[in-house]
């Protein structure tokens, strides 16, 4: 007879575990363990916040009550009182870094970290799982998740630049990040079509260099018609952004592009570039789009502009760039010539080599490290503290870690999100068509090709997102971010062996998708909404 009723028991308990409410995260987590029950929201909702996470309070308590529609007693502490949910930094925590440990029983909900970072990350997880209807009927279910990332960085570059996205646009793209629990957003802030960032030592950068279109504005018009077009971040706007995004754990790294890429900066300070006649065309058909890398006065200019720069980002590297540089410029300049006699180069590529040599230095003396394109690697030694974004192919990534770098995977052909993501849709086509399915296939570490030390140096994996092509209305940038940036997000934080495309596409599809739209982003559909 007790045995019967065990059994039934047992009987029961396994229909209402497979009948569990499927969690759905996205990234997928390391382990977790549901169980039967679920914890009953109350009216009353208690919400504690570790000390260490006070400036982060407002933003987790919105979420919950956006989320749960309750509205919660917020007080920062580290007690777990009765009906409580707690978010709790624990440097004793056995686990990574950015790991956490989220608990959901009858006592109510935990959320513990090592870092305030391995918090938030716990925090999102719940977001997530409070995002299903049945925790809009008041219940969450039991369940037990220990979670940490597979690579330090996970980051994203948003091109400013070829677009200006005013504050609120970038605020809503570090929101959706942060849901992604990527940690890194790279601020792409200058370019040849716009300067983006106030300095406030060379104030034409923004009078004139932000500014493209008809009138006293010295930019050439680019997919803008003759309407004047452009815009830029005060310095207030730049430290607001920053704060937003570090209560949320993202770091914000900047990017100033130089030598190359520099047409705003010529068209705001003509002597910058070389004193040629020739008009020398970049990749993209710019013309006195490079930094003089002969003229002395120009590392003063770029003394400022570092010094500005990096008063405005806590965060460890700023990008320094080095990408598609036109250095025909400097093989028709006197004063180039010049100093490549002196120095004894033979080559232009040294001459780049010599130029970042000296913008090391200059960043070093801010206390800041540099990140650079792979093609910074070219013509010479830079400082072996130099971290690299390998943009144009896996090869190139593979050379920069086996050189002993530290190396961000973002190879075009994958993690470029501006291509097009079918052959009928707008977008880059140089470097692949990407959708999510071929993003989600993309591996940061080619074990064939590198040692088991040599792959230390892979740090992480980013995705770029280039906005030539955004010249519609918004929602295209949202069309191209998601969901390839829930792909990129699931290869810099699951584990290798459990990266599955079926099973990402089933999270994606019966959860994730909904969650994207309740965040108001307007992401690309299965199948695609033509646009
Ligand atoms: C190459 S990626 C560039 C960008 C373009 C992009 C378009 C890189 C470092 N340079 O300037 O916007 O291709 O896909």
């Amino acid at each position: 007879m007790k045995k019967s009723i065990l059994l039934i028991a047992i009987f029961l308990s396994s229909i209402s575990f497979v009948q569990a409410q499927k969690l759905d995260i996205i990234p997928k987590p390391v382990s977790v363990q549901q169980s039967v029950g679920q914890f009953v929201l109350p009216s009353l909702l208690k919400v504690v916040v570790d000390k260490k996470l006070k400036n982060s309070a407002d933003y987790i308590s919105t979420s919950i009550s956006k989320n749960t529609g309750i509205n919660p007693i917020i007080s920062i502490g580290k007690k777990h009182g009765k009906n409580t949910i707690s978010f709790l930094v624990d440097k004793k925590l056995d686990l990574p870094n950015e790991g956490y440990q989220l608990e959901i029983n009858e006592k109510g909900i935990f959320v513990k970290g090592k870092t305030t970072n391995g918090v938030l990350n716990g925090f999102q997880t719940l977001v997530q799982i409070c995002s299903a209807k049945e925790v809009k009927k008041g219940t969450v279910p039991f369940v037990k998740i220990e979670d940490y990332p597979r690579f330090d960085w996970r980051g994203m570059m948003l091109d400013c630049s070829r677009q200006f996205f005013d504050k609120q646009t970038v605020k809503n793209y570090i929101d959706w990040l942060a849901a992604h629990k990527m940690n890194v957003f790279h601020w792409h802030l200058t370019d040849d079509n716009g300067w983006r960032i106030e300095i406030k030592s060379m104030p034409d950068l923004t009078l004139k260099g932000a500014w493209r279109g008809p009138g006293e504005v010295l930019l050439p018009s680019y997919g803008s018609g003759d309407k004047r077009y452009g815009g830029f971040y005060t310095q207030e706007d730049i430290k607001e952004v920053v704060a937003y995004a570090a209560d949320r754990g993202i770091s914000v790294m900047p990017e100033i592009e130089i030598p190359g890429h520099s047409r705003a900066v010529t068209a705001s300070y003509p002597e910058v570039g070389c004193a040629i006649t020739q008009e020398l065309k970049s990749v993209q058909g710019e013309v006195k789009n490079v930094w003089c890398v002969g003229r002395e006065e120009n590392y003063d200019l770029l003394d400022s502009i570092f010094r500005e720069v990096s008063g405005l980002f806590p965060f460890e590297y700023i990008h320094i760039a080095g990408d598609e540089v036109n250095r025909a410029n400097w093989e028709h300049c006197p004063k180039c010539q010049a100093l490549m006699a002196k120095e004894g180069f033979t080559d232009s590529f040294q001459l780049q080599n010599y130029f970042f040599r000296r913008v090391q230095k200059i960043v070093d003396k801010y206390h800041k490290k540099t990140d650079g394109w792979n093609e910074i690697l070219k013509g010479g030694e830079i400082n072996p503290n130099t971290l690299i974004s390998a943009w144009q192919g896996i090869s190139y990534g593979i050379e920069s870690a086996k050189k002993g770098y530290s190396t961000i995977m973002m190879p075009g052909q994958f993690m470029y999100f501006d291509m097009a993501q079918s052959e009928t849709e707008r977008g880059h086509r140089w470097a692949a068509i990407t959708d999510t399915k071929r993003a989600y296939s993309f591996e940061p570490i080619p074990n064939n090709d590198l040692t088991p030390e040599e792959q230390k140096n892979i740090k992480g994996v980013q995705g770029a997102l280039w906005s030539e092509y955004l010249d519609r209305p918004a929602r295209i940038m949202e069309y191209q971010s998601y969901p390839r940036i829930s792909a990129l997000s699931e290869i810099g934080w699951s584990k290798k062996e459990d990266k599955n495309w079926d099973d990402f596409y089933g999270r994606l599809t019966n959860s994730h998708l909904k969650r994207l739209a309740d965040m108001g982003i307007a992401f690309r559909d299965f199948p695609p909404t033509a646009i």
